[in-house]
């Protein structure tokens, strides 16, 4: 799917800003109403999770329906052309109308969709836009929830003998599987974009080494009629290579490699020509290989700085935030970290061009959190998660197919894999094979296991990178870090016999930033640096460990309960982007390391 440019051939209509809005009393669901939404409409600002907009609790506590409606007016000049309204992403789940046609409907809440809307517009006056978003989670949505069940996060112990019974007098809630606020509402930018009427659809670029040169496979598919002409021009404009046709292969002489920072990220653009469309892609020659315990970028042995993430932040919520994300990737530099995890959802688009372009490499994940999670019964044969996890792949590689920042696809985060192993082995092992399938490129794929009994488990060794988020020394063996690493270490024994390389994906103490100690102990910030220093210490003697992402790189807002205070403290920076003494640790520590070379 193509991100919507503006150029000499197309236009983009921005229909951000502040918007009007209303939440559901319970009794509408998926049907506008438009007395209700006129009698109870307040403003809200777009993009933006609604929930820290307002002050009163039914705004975090909301679970269902709530409203979002304005009026846009398109200008005559774009009469001729074909014209596309894009969401980036309306979470969870989002039923579109324009002038009262229901045009779109789309499941998930982290990946772009878009309907044409040519024949539907109206001229020379007002269209209203309405919006209907669900912000419900269950076991059949992605991320997983326990809607109206017992909360996997958070406390939920009623304190009296029968559970079932204090379901009834406790009022509806949206249990989220997951460790972090279940923000909602249209979290990403709202655009038209226009194109003309025959037009370029799809590009997918497969870019490959040859001894000095670049080969560079491209598919371009469009739609109308057409002759296709492909240009690829280097940093300074000059046309490196040049094809005609919507397939096909371009020779790059002496071609110069997209390299992670702090070496040269070098990126190429290949500007395609149909009819009278034309589309400009960025993109990296760079090659990604698994080989034995290997993780391999441009042939050399790749050593994953970083961390796992969160869109993030006050007021905001998990809105779509260009400062955050350029700040963020300038933390990221002055950590001297090399990459992160986009944890534990598609981030926004805006974030991987960034990364492109200043050579951060990325773990691309879905948002499958907390399949499994405080079920009784086996996730895999009980609920319909397949087919929606299916088509939110076939989304994200779909959207993220080109950038060269992303070097392997993380399928989940944390699904039960222990308790029902074999069932947990058919899904994953053919959801990995579907994943390879896909992708253009044929990234390495993976998804991320929870602490667990790595021995029952046997899906995880199965994955072409070894992805574990581990806690000892915090929630296991709390505080005692000469146990932690013992049992770390027990554990690491195990994984080494499996060949293949592995990145610690997460670990991490939960730390409130000025709390300091001369002894360290938990929640100090004495405690977080003297953890990891433990814990990495053991990492230095392992060559198959080819990365660490400490979790996480700033704190983040959960759902309220007894184990968050203000959220989540495990961050090496505060929610506004401060360094806490980890941050500082870490920086010092990264530049030691190399991006290349590090164990080999
Ligand atoms: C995890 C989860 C992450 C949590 C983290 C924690 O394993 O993957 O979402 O936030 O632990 O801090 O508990």
């Amino acid at each position: 799917m193509l991100y919507p440019r503006v150029n000499e051939k197309r236009s983009v209509i921005d229909l951000n800003g502040v918007w009007s809005f209303c939440l559901d009393d319970g009794t509408h669901g998926a049907n506008i109403d438009n007395s209700f939404i006129n009698e109870n409409k307040e403003n809200i600002a777009v993009p933006a999770s609604y929930n820290d907009q307002k002050d009163e609790l039914k705004y975090r506590e909301h679970c269902g329906w709530a409203y979002y409606e304005r009026t846009f007016s398109v200008p005559d000049v774009f009469r001729n052309e074909r014209l596309v309204l894009r969401f980036d992403a309306v979470t969870h789940y989002a039923k579109v109308y324009l002038n009262s046609v229901l045009i779109a409907e789309h499941k998930g809440g982290f990946l772009p969709f878009e309907a044409e809307i040519t024949e539907v517009v109206k001229w020379n006056q007002d269209n209203l836009l309405q919006v209907a978003v669900d912000n419900r989670v269950n076991h059949s949505t992605l991320p997983v929830g326990n809607e109206d069940g017992t909360a996997f996060f958070g406390s939920d112990n009623a304190g009296v003998p029968s559970v079932e019974a204090a379901k009834k007098w406790r009022k509806k809630r949206n249990l989220p599987n997951f460790d972090f606020f279940n923000y909602a509402g249209i979290n990403r930018n709202v655009r038209i974009y226009t194109t003309k009427k025959d037009y370029i659809n799809d590009i997918t670029i497969v870019p490959s080494i040859s001894g000095s040169d670049g080969i560079v496979r491209y598919e371009i598919e469009t739609c109308g009629k057409g002759e296709v002409f492909v240009q690829i021009t280097d940093r300074e404009k000059k046309t490196v290579g040049e094809a005609m046709g919507c397939k096909g292969e371009i020779r790059i002489k002496n071609a110069r490699l997209w390299n992670p920072y702090p070496e040269d990220p070098y990126l190429y653009t290949m500007t395609v020509t149909f009819a009278e469309d034309r589309y400009s892609q960025r993109f990296g020659i760079r090659s990604v290989e698994v080989k034995g315990s290997r993780f391999l970028i441009n042939g050399k042995d790749f050593y994953f700085k970083g961390f796992g993430k969160h869109e993030d932040g006050a007021v905001f919520g998990r809105g779509f935030n260009l400062p955050y994300d350029v700040k963020d990737m300038s933390l990221i530099k002055w950590m001297n970290a090399n990459s992160f995890r986009t944890s534990h959802y598609p981030y926004a688009e805006e974030m991987y061009d960034l990364a492109d372009e200043e050579g951060i490499v990325i773990i691309d994940e879905t948002p499958a959190v907390g399949i499994g999670a405080g079920t009784a019964c086996d996730p895999y044969k009980t609920f319909n998660i397949r087919e929606h996890h299916e088509s939110v792949i076939r989304d994200l590689i779909s959207r993220d197919k080109n950038h060269p920042s992303v070097v392997m696809w993380s399928m989940a985060n944390e699904p039960d894999t222990e308790h029902w192993p074999t069932s947990a082995k058919e899904y994953w092992t053919s959801l990995y094979e579907f994943t390879h399938s896909l992708d253009p490129q044929d990234r390495p794929v993976t998804f991320v296991c929870c602490q667990n009994n790595y021995e029952a488990d046997l899906s995880t060794r199965e994955m072409d990178v070894i992805c574990i988020n581990r806690y000892y020394g915090w929630y296991n063996l709390s505080g005692d870090m000469d146990a932690a690493c013992y049992a770390l270490n027990l554990e690491l024994d195990f994984w080494q016999g499996i060949n293949k390389p592995l990145i610690m994906t997460e670990y991490g103490a939960d730390t409130l930033n000025g709390y300091h100690l001369t002894a360290p102990e938990m929640f100090s910030e004495e405690f977080q640096v003297m953890y990891y220093d433990r814990i990495n210490s053991e990492f230095d003697k392992r060559s198959f460990i080819v990365g660490e992402h400490p979790w996480n790189f700033a704190d983040f807002n959960t759902i309220q309960g007894v184990y968050r205070a203000d959220g989540n403290r495990k961050g090496l920076l505060t929610r506004d982007r401060r360094p806490k003494m980890g941050a500082h640790y870490f920086k010092n520590r990264w530049k030691e390391i190399p991006s290349f070379g590090y164990k080999k």
